[in-house]
């Protein structure tokens, strides 16, 4: 059995990612904070096995005892790894922000990322033309109002992307970025720190991308043949025109 892991796994793009591909008869290891979330899914996930294991990404002693404390099975058998935990917290300018606030998007978007991918690249190499796929965002392309931390964790993101596509090319492990611009999950209920109202009205007026239409696109990109790799996709509703613009109604 092929394994997938999956950070970030217990809501929005994550969930529907260990979805989608368990459907294309992967095994799972789902990491996230929260255990219960976890918990639920893996008891709708009977398809394959699924492993969960608590984990914040933001430290590295849980992150490396996640990944071995794997059976032999299973750590034998990696062969994607989708880095997709990450979140927004705030949004306005500079002057304004919140120090805890900046540091829990790069801890968690940068420095989460690289903690994962430090210890599970060794696993990927095991296996050619394995796949490594870093959830970026239209913030990693470009900029917008009130958007500045966090589009530059996400700029860093994009930029270990190609960092990494260098690093792994001689084994052939294929590194993906998708870069989502709208999607409704419950980033923004995080990013506005639990007001569901602000958080909903983001989504206002538009048809927002959905999970399932970022975990289509990895489902893509795993069932490519062994000499296609998909670099990056940037991914909008059909009422985005860029990072600052949404056409809404
Ligand atoms: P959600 O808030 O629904 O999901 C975020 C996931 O990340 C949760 O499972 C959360 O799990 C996990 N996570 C956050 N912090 C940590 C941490 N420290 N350790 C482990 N897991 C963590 O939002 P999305 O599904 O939308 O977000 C997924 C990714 O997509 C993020 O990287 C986000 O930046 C990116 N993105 C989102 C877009 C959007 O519009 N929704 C667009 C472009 C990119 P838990 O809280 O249980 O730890
Ligand atoms: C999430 C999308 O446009 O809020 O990465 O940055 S956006």
């Amino acid at each position: 059995m092929k394994y997938a892991i999956i950070t970030g796994a217990s809501s929005g793009f994550g969930a529907a990612i260990a979805k989608r591909l368990q459907h294309q008869g992967y095994g799972l290891v789902l990491l996230a904070r929260r255990y219960d979330r976890l918990l639920a899914l893996q008891k709708s996930l009977l398809a394959t096995p699924v492993v969960i294991a608590k984990v914040d990404v933001c430290n590295v002693n849980e992150v490396e005892k996640a990944i071995s404390n794997l059976g032999a099975e299973v750590a034998d058998n990696i062969y994607i790894l989708v880095n997709n935990a990450g979140l927004a917290v705030g949004r306005g300018p500079i002057e304004s922000g919140m120090i805890d606030d900046w540091n829990r998007m790069i801890d968690t978007n940068v420095k989460g990322l690289l903690h994962v991918s430090k210890v599970v690249i060794p696993l990927l190499k095991k296996h050619p033309n394995s796949h490594l796929i870093n959830i970026s965002s239209i913030a990693g392309k470009e900029t917008y109002g009130g958007g500045n931390v966090y589009c530059a964790s996400k700029h860093a993101v994009d930029a270990l992307s190609r960092a990494m596509r260098i690093d792994l090319v001689e084994q052939q492990i294929r590194v993906s970025n998708i870069a989502p611009g709208a999607a409704e999950t419950e980033f923004s209920l995080v990013r506005f720190k639990g007001d569901k109202q602000t958080a909903k009205s983001v989504y206002n007026g538009f048809d927002a991308l959905q999970a399932d239409d970022i975990a289509q696109a990895v489902g893509f990109i795993v069932s490519r043949p062994p000499h296609v790799s998909i670099a990056d996709l940037t991914i909008m509703p059909s009422a985005q025109a860029n990072a600052s613009l949404i056409h809404k109604n």
